[in-house]
């Protein structure tokens, strides 16, 4: 089997190169992204195996996608064109240097019509970890369904479930997503979140605000929070602070993770790197400590780099973060 099965929406990516209001670019660079797919293409680079499926439509966006996935070796077997519907769109407006507004096109696409007969039970059952996003849910009924379809597979078979909460405030309400997000938190065996994302999802008892005034909550604070979350049943529970790094509830133990300190060109991305980093050591048995290692030093190459997958890191670049401070190799 493959180490890591996974699925959602891909969009084809649009984003104006030289910064500024999208209206007064005169061209737009072209990619793919998506969460799942991003995931995907992090597993493979460090040496995993991994498939991706979804429906793409049956233009020149989608065959842009299969392409790029294909390049990258994520395995397409399962993957439909739909020929009743477009490809999403992403724009991600680069309004300054640091500042990135993502706008979708993606109501009634091809990715949203994603549903139950899509799923590759079989495939599922014999892969190392099952991987999912809060986003799937969001996208439309049937793929809700195909989610929740996939996850009971899994759990069926003894399969890990994967889950990164993803909540994107453009496709659903904080309500909805609260009460979705919560009932596949407790079927994960892992679970990604930012601090807002888990505080969306912890039963409101237990989502005491933070006592200091600050907008972060400190490290105890997160250590309540990701205690309250793993009480829902994951047992590894990562909440992610971007340069503050992480903190952790894994198999019972807390382990806070600084990140690494690099110049940060565009931060879309990051939370897909980190958790390819974490499952490429998990599926290979490794410690916590190695999956925390490799997970922020996958953030860390995402965010350096413009695109929300292109930065992430082979096996030869995570060795280049650890052994040198040189900026030049030789
Ligand atoms: O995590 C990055 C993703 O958000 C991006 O690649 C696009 O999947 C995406 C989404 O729905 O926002």
């Amino acid at each position: 089997g493959l180490d890591l099965v996974t699925f959602g929406e891909t969009m084809a990516r649009l984003e104006n190169p030289v910064v500024g209001p999208m209206r007064h670019a005169r061209t737009l660079d072209l990619g793919v992204g998506g969460a799942e797919s991003n995931a995907a293409i992090g597993l493979c680079r460090l040496g995993g195996t991994a498939a991706w499926f979804g429906r793409v439509g049956d233009d020149e966006f989608g065959r842009l996608i299969t392409t790029v996935l294909a390049g990258e070796g994520v395995r397409l077997g399962h993957t439909v064109v739909d020929r009743s519907a477009p490809t999403a769109l992403l724009f991600k407006e680069r309004r300054s240097g640091t500042l990135t507004r993502v706008q979708y096109y993606r109501t009634g696409s091809a990715g949203s019509r994603l549903n139950p007969s899509d799923v590759p039970h079989d495939l599922i059952r014999s892969a190392r970890v099952l991987h999912v996003t809060g986003i799937t849910a969001a996208i439309s009924a049937t793929a809700r369904q195909a989610l929740d379809d996939a996850v009971e597979t899994a759990r069926d078979a003894g399969v890990p479930v994967s889950l990164d909460l993803n909540y994107r405030q453009a496709l659903w309400t904080p309500a909805e997503a609260g009460e979705c997000l919560r009932n596949l938190a407790k079927r994960a065996d892992l679970v990604f979140a930012t601090e807002d994302e888990a505080r969306l999802v912890v039963p409101a008892d237990d989502a005491r605000p933070s006592a200091s005034a600050s907008a972060d909550g400190d490290e105890d604070d997160l250590a309540g929070l990701a205690a309250s979350l793993a009480a829902l049943g994951p047992r590894d529970v990562l909440i992610k602070r971007g340069a503050a790094g992480v903190v952790a509830l894994c198999e019972g133990r807390l382990h806070v993770q600084p990140a690494h300190s690099v110049p940060v060109i565009d931060p879309v991305g990051a939370g897909d790197a980190f958790a390819a980093g974490y499952l490429a050591e998990f599926v290979r048995g490794r410690p916590v400590a190695e999956r925390l290692a490799t997970a922020t030093a996958a953030g860390a190459y995402a965010v350096t780099v413009r695109g929300d997958w292109e930065g992430l890191p082979s096996r030869a670049d995570l060795d280049l973060l650890k052994s040198t401070e040189d900026t030049v190799t030789r």
